[in-house]
């Protein structure tokens, strides 16, 4: 499939949007959001694109020794067939597809940075969410960037301070970026509540960088 062109109003053209360059951090990180990148028809197509043809597994996580399926599923891409371990289990990418590959220009050109990997995450409604953590494994670049793109139901996206517990919040909108940048994944950690509020299903891509090669 090819990747889609923009084919209708210009994401951005509406008269007020989110302010890019504002920090919703107040400190110890940059956290950047965009707002909608992609216009409606464009993420749409992506949403209905990545469901279709992306090979979804579940992941696991262990919780208290107990080793867990999750209902959400997850897929993982890059440059190269990278190796990622987390919660004990090593998952290797998978090439990229047309579709990603268009989002990644798209998105480095945006967030000015390059990434070479992806992780994808699929959550079928409000039931599946992620806990709080970082993304600060050993095979990531230390203070990279990671810039997430949401495709589909709106969901909040939290923050709180690894030492304050300081917390912050923001809507992940549908085609809309949100980059996390510097210290953040030192200082802060994130999480994506469950709400029973949400009955749709949402697709997350985050762009991320593996050094160990
Ligand atoms: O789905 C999201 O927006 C959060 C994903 C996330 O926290 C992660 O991939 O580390």
């Amino acid at each position: 499939m090819t990747p889609f062109p923009d084919t209708d109003a210009p994401p951005g053209s509406e008269l007020f949007g989110p302010d890019p360059t504002a920090n919703l951090l107040p400190g110890d990180g940059i956290v950047n959001y965009y707002g909608p990148i992609l216009s409606v028809k464009d993420a749409d197509r992506y949403f209905a694109a990545l469901l279709a043809d992306v090979p979804w597994k579940s992941d696991e996580v262990v919780i208290f020794g107990k080793r867990i399926e999750t209902a959400r599923k997850v897929a993982w891409f890059g440059d190269s067939a990278y190796g990622y371990t987390y919660s004990g289990t090593t998952r290797h990418a998978l090439p990229w597809n047309a579709e990603l590959r268009a989002l990644k220009q798209l998105i480095e050109q945006t967030s000015g940075a390059i990434y070479n990997s992806c992780l994808l995450n699929l959550y079928h409604d409000g039931s599946e969410g992620m806990s709080w953590h970082s993304d600060d494994e050993k095979e990531l670049a230390r203070d990279a960037a990671i810039a997430s793109l949401s495709l589909g139901a709106e969901r909040k996206f939290s923050f709180k301070h690894k030492r304050t517990s300081a917390t912050t919040s923001v809507t992940l909108e549908h085609g809309a970026l949100l980059v996390m940048r510097g210290t953040t994944q030192t200082h802060w950690l994130h999480s994506l509540p469950k709400s029973k509020k949400v009955t749709a299903p949402r697709i997350n891509l985050t762009f991320r960088t593996i050094t160990c090669l």
